[in-house]
Order: structure tokens, then C-alpha cells, then sequence
């Protein structure tokens, strides 16, 4: 089988180096599923230019994309992604355990209540490794056009976005103490999800996310075990 292309995120102060959320559960998908694949790196400035000669569909370009050579097939969205190989390869082990919606909706949880704390808590560092100094400014202003407000202002406290993430991992950590995966005892994408959006702020920020978002003082060590458990797929 020739190796599926998997478009992932790069950035130029990371070098060739997984960091991206979206992109993370993708890379976890190919790798739970033990498919052949081959990285192609874009950065954000290349999203706009080459993912839309890959896909034309006209949609907004996003990564994650994957071009399956063998079946002549492109899909964009890292769900669709997962879909489209639970579909199309039903001998690799499965994501969704015949339970899709039960998945849909952890990542609907995953997605209110820790994606927006989890990504201000290191904005600032993706601004940093983006470029230099004018692509940095470019890149600040595009996005707070984009929320609306100073970068500085979506991030608010960070100490409360510590707490909102502490929060929204509770219930996560109680299911970690009863099983090793969050719907039972084999991985599937709620895992992927979960362990994607905590990746990020590894690849960000080692030290915050060890201290402060793993930080098992006076916690479960359910949460850290089962993120050890995942590196396996990263
Ligand atoms: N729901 C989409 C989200 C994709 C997405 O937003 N990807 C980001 C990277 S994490 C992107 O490509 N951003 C391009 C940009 O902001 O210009 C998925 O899961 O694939």
C-alpha cells in the first residue's frame, strides 16, 4: 500500500515538529490504526496556498488533510478523517467501537469546555515561534481580527483559564481512575481527542503543562498514567 500523505502543521521555530491540536489527532488516528503515512509539513502561510490545489473544494483551507494515494481520495477535517478510515480500512482497530456518537459527544465536551482555556494558556508562545518579527505582528493582528479583541484580552487571567482547565479535566480523571481509556478498556477517539488538545500544550509549554494542567498534587494520578499510556500513538 503506498503511504497515505498526512498535511501537518509546521512551525518555523519548531522545526519539523508536531504541535497543532487538529493535526495531533490525526497523527494519533494513522498511528492507532498502524497505516502506513508519510508527514507533509505546511506552514500556516502554505494552508492557504497549497491546501487548496490539493482539496478544490473551495472549502476554507485547514490542516489536517490526507491524500489516500492508493484510494485516489483527499479528505479534510480531522472527524471526516477518522471516518473516512474507519470506513475504509474496518480491518485496522477501530476508533469508534460502533459507539460514533458517544465519541461525537466527548469531543463536543472536549471542545466547550478545555480547547479555547488550553489554547490561551500558549498563544503567545505559537505568535513567538511563528516567524520573524513582521510575520509575528501579521500573524497577531490576523488573529485578533479574527476574536475580535487584543490577543492580551482573549487571554484574560491566565490563572483562570488554569482553573477552567483543572474543571473541565475533572470528570476526565474520575472515568481514568475506574478504566484505562475514557470509554473503556481500548483506546478510541475520545482518547485521540482528548490527548491531542493536552499534546498541544506539551509541545508548547513542557514545564506549564507538567505543573499545571497534568499537576497531580493532590490529584489523581489517573489522568498523568493514562496520558503516558497514549505517547505510544503521539
Ligand atoms: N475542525 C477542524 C479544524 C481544523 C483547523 O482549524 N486547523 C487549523 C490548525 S490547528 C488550521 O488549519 N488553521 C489554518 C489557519 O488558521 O489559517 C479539524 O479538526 O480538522
Amino acid at each position: 500500500m503506498k503511504p497515505i500523505q498526512f498535511y501537518d502543521l509546521r512551525l518555523p521555530a519548531l522545526g519539523e515538529k508536531s504541535w497543532s491540536p487538529n493535526t495531533y489527532k490525526t497523527r494519533y488516528t494513522l498511528n492507532i490504526k498502524r497505516l502506513s503515512y508519510e508527514t507533509k509539513w505546511v506552514t500556516f502561510q502554505e494552508v492557504l496556498t497549497i491546501i487548496p490545489e490539493i482539496t478544490k473544494t473551495g472549502e476554507t483551507p485547514t490542516v489536517p488533510i490526507i491524500v489516500d494515494v492508493e484510494k485516489d481520495k483527499v479528505i479534510q477535517e480531522s472527524f471526516k478523517i477518522a471516518q473516512y478510515l474507519e470506513d475504509t480500512y474496518p480491518e485496522t482497530p477501530s476508533l469508534f467501537h460502533g459507539n460514533e456518537e458517544l465519541h461525537a459527544s466527548i469531543q463536543k465536551k472536549i471542545g466547550s469546555t478545555l480547547a479555547l482555556n488550553l489554547a490561551c494558556i500558549v498563544v503567545l508562545k505559537i505568535i513567538k515561534a511563528y516567524g520573524n518579527e513582521a510575520e509575528q505582528a501579521k500573524f497577531r493582528k490576523d488573529r485578533e481580527s479574527k476574536f475580535g479583541m487584543p490577543i492580551e484580552q482573549l487571554i484574560g487571567d491566565p490563572e483562570d483559564r488554569i482553573k477552567a482547565i483543572q474543571d473541565g479535566l475533572e470528570d476526565f480523571r474520575e472515568t481514568l481512575t475506574k478504566t484505562p481509556y475514557l470509554t473503556g478498556s481500548e483506546v478510541g477517539w475520545a482518547d485521540v481527542v482528548l490527548a491531542s488538545q493536552l499534546r498541544f500544550i506539551d509541545s508548547m509549554d513542557p514545564e506549564l503543562f507538567d505543573s499545571r494542567v497534568l499537576d497531580d498534587t493532590n490529584r489523581e494520578k489517573s489522568l498523568r498514567e493514562w496520558y503516558v499510556r497514549m505517547s505510544v500513538y503521539a
